[in-house]
């Protein structure tokens, strides 16, 4: 399939996702989870995951976002996930992340990308893909978004589901990170979350785990924050050979923060 029938294949799936509830994803999560975070455009980092996974046809695939920029193969990534997607329909699940958004593949590559190889026509069609993305996930005891826990915290989840790319609750979704070491202000309205920030949102979404991206930990991958009920999965390896990594839990309704960090899988 080209890539512009993909796109608007994806985009039907994205919208008629069952279980969704305006920018939210709700459902069991009966069968085995593997969660996937930032890919920024590294074909090969996808291709080694799923051979790791194997052909395991009842798996729910999550994607945390930030699947273009950085990378040099954006387009052909996108190809990739999609075709999955097509493929696996019910079992897919696509969120977005801050790099789904025209104003930031402009200022990083995937503009660039898209012009260079004569994709120009396409751009109307991948950006009602990026508005076609929910922004948040729960499954089971565990709520997923790309960036972080959006402040104050929504009083109630028709609230938070109810939240668009770039209101200020969307955006925080998008862009916000953990107060710790490696926290450095973004800027722009974004925030940091604490514990108790992320207490009130596990509250609100009854959940017990957040797993999240939008951070690279250098030469790790992943990290653990505010007694590893925060889970920060990242997999890119940014081109420096850094370990990649994934989440594989083979009975999701067991996962806990004490054995969290067992399923964490670094490539
Ligand atoms: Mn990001």
């Amino acid at each position: 399939m080209s890539l512009r029938k993909l796109l608007i294949k994806s985009t039907e799936i994205n919208i008629r996702l069952p279980f969704r509830r305006d920018n939210m994803v709700e459902r069991d999560a009966d069968s085995p989870l593997v969660i996937i975070g930032d890919l920024h455009g590294e074909r090969d980092s996808l291709k080694d995951i799923i051979d790791v996974v194997g052909d395991e046809r009842d798996s729910l695939f999550l994607f945390l976002g930030d699947y273009v920029d950085r990378g040099s193969d954006c387009i052909g990534l996108l190809e990739d996930i999609l075709t999955f997607q097509a493929r696996n329909q019910d079992r897919v699940i696509l969120l977005r992340g801050n790099h789904e958004d025209w104003n930031m593949n402009v200022r990083y590559s995937f503009a660039g990308e898209l012009l260079a190889k004569g994709y120009d026509d396409m751009i109307e069609d991948i950006l009602a893909w990026y508005e076609s993305l929910p922004l948040i996930a729960l499954l089971d005891n565990i709520v997923a978004l790309h960036g972080g826990v959006p402040k104050p915290v929504p009083k109630d989840l028709k609230e938070l589901a109810r939240a668009q790319a770039f209101d200020p609750v969307g955006l925080q979704i998008l862009w916000n990170d953990p107060l710790d070491e490696q926290y450095w202000p973004r800027g722009g309205g974004t925030k940091a979350f604490t514990a108790d920030d992320l207490s009130a949102f596990l509250n609100l979404t009854g959940t017990k785990l957040l797993i999240r991206g939008h951070q690279y930990v250098p030469g790790r991958g992943y990290k653990l924050n505010f007694d590893n009920q925060c889970v920060t999965i990242f997999s890119a390896s940014y081109g420096y050979g850094w370990p990649r990594c994934f989440a594989y839990f083979p009975h999701p309704s067991e996962i806990s923060s004490e054995n969290v960090e067992r399923y964490i899988i670094r490539l």
